[in-house]
């Protein structure tokens, strides 16, 4: 029987820190109140929020320079299970995770379908992995995968994204999230108009073998490991793919994904608009890619996506049903307080989100009054939201503070050793 923390350790710790914790939430009931806004609507709110886990996020991550593993690591898609029910045990607010295939392929489908209900889990979206070539693959995708030259790379490809919805099926999941790593490394490597064309070819197969009930996740990502161009490299070819394809084909935004600078929010605004939003891969990064933790480096810019996702869930935009979905890399930290924190992180910018006045907000953007609009937004997200959080997280049987109680808990250390260390180092993103 391997591990799990006991809620009674959840209850003992809870219970030392409750009287703190009720004295800050009685003083954030009464800020709110004189603002006219009710603080158990916006527990009840926090609470029916929810961010899956990405599975490959609770094992250490790495550069292409090198991977430093940590103790305890999950071995499988059976342990990073346990590891992600551990995470929604404590925080509440991650009741699905996200698979990537083959990553997490298993022999019995219904084995792991099993394995996540025993540990109240459902799945989110499926991730395909056309990027990298597995061992005894017949044909490579060094040259890229849904949009290569060559048709039977492309069919390969197809076949795997697929065989995700086959797989994705049986687990419950509604939608499969497709990122290619297509693109090239030298002008002229590859006619720019052409490797689109072929994309949608591909696609458009895929997209036939969706079920009527899911959705296809089409991710941007600007450059890496393509560094000339890549395919499906913003906001605008997503779009103009998801459009040509049908109705069920939503742009995913993953944050790390843009220039710097890049106006992420007015790009889901946009993609709200056009009723083509799917979701969210969340991270946070300071020059590319960098998949920091969420909130790490610019909490604001994340309340003012919420600022926009909760704008449009108030006006019940047609079509708004962002899948939201944590997608990191840990490198130096303990993966599980990372994601603990993070999805923390991405409820406290909802939180955060959700005090903002709208109808003032509405009101000084007609007047032009800039500084009146800034400080009403500012409000919102200058307010210390984590008694609400926290709430939130006690009522439905998680902790006041997570990570304090998986640190007390010595789940890592007990996660050591049960499960010996695999040999070997390499470098990757996971
Ligand atoms: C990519 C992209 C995808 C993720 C892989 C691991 O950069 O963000 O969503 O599946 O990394
Ligand atoms: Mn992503
Ligand atoms: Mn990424």
């Amino acid at each position: 029987m391997s591990y799990r923390i006991a809620d009674a350790l959840i209850a003992e710790e809870n219970a030392k820190k409750l009287s703190a914790h009720e004295d800050e939430y009685a003083a954030l009931q009464r800020k709110l109140a004189r603002s006219g806004l009710d603080i158990e609507r916006m527990v009840g709110k926090v609470a029916g929020f929810g961010v899956a886990t990405p599975t490959w996020g609770v094992g250490t991550g790495g550069t292409r320079f090198a991977r430093f593993p940590g103790p305890g690591e999950p071995r499988g898609i059976f342990d990073k299970l346990e590891d992600c029910a551990t995470i929604q045990q404590l925080t509440r607010v991650t009741p699905a995770c996200s698979p990537h295939v083959p990553w997490d392929k298993v022999a019995d489908i219904s084995e792991l379908a099993e394995a996540a209900r025993a540990l109240g889990l459902s799945f989110d979206a499926v991730n395909s992995n056309t990027f990298q070539d597995q061992p005894g693959q017949p044909l490579s995708y060094k040259f890229g995968s849904l949009a290569h030259s060559d048709r039977s790379v492309r069919q390969q490809a197809v076949a795997h994204n697929l065989e995700c919805i086959e797989i994705g099926r049986k687990l419950g999941s509604k939608a499969l999230t497709v990122w290619i790593a297509d693109g090239s490394n030298f002008p002229g490597q590859s006619n720019l108009n052409r490797v689109f064309d072929l994309y949608l070819e591909s696609t458009a197969e895929i997209y036939r073998g969706l079920p009527d009930d899911w959705r296809l996740f089409l991710e941007h990502k600007l450059y890496e490991p393509a560094f000339y161009s890549t395919v499906i490299a913003d906001w605008g070819s997503s779009l103009m793919a998801a459009q040509a394809l049908g109705p069920r084909a939503h742009c995913l935004v993953d944050l790390g994904h843009h220039a710097p600078n890049v106006n992420i929010e007015q790009i889901v605004a946009r993609l709200i608009r056009a009723g083509r939003l799917a979701g969210f891969h969340f991270n946070d990064s300071k020059y590319g890619d960098d998949d920091l933790d969420s909130g790490a480096i610019d909490p604001f810019r994340l309340f003012l996506v919420f600022n926009e996702l909760v704008d449009a869930e108030a006006r019940k935009a047609p079509g708004f049903a962002p899948a939201y979905m944590l997608d990191q890399s840990h490198n130096v930290t303990d993966p599980i307080e990372s994601l603990m924190q993070s999805a923390i992180e991405v409820a406290r910018a909802y939180a955060q989100a959700l005090l903002v006045d709208r109808a003032a907000l509405e009101a000084a953007q007609a007047d032009n009054d800039a500084l009146g609009a800034h400080r009403l937004l500012k409000a919102g997200f200058l307010t210390d939201v984590a008694p609400i959080l926290a709430e939130a997280r006690r009522r439905r049987g998680g902790a006041l503070d997570p990570i304090a109680v998986y640190r007390k808990s010595n789940y890592r250390l007990r996660k050591t050793e049960e499960r010996p260390a695999v040999a070997g180092s390499r470098s990757g993103i996971v």
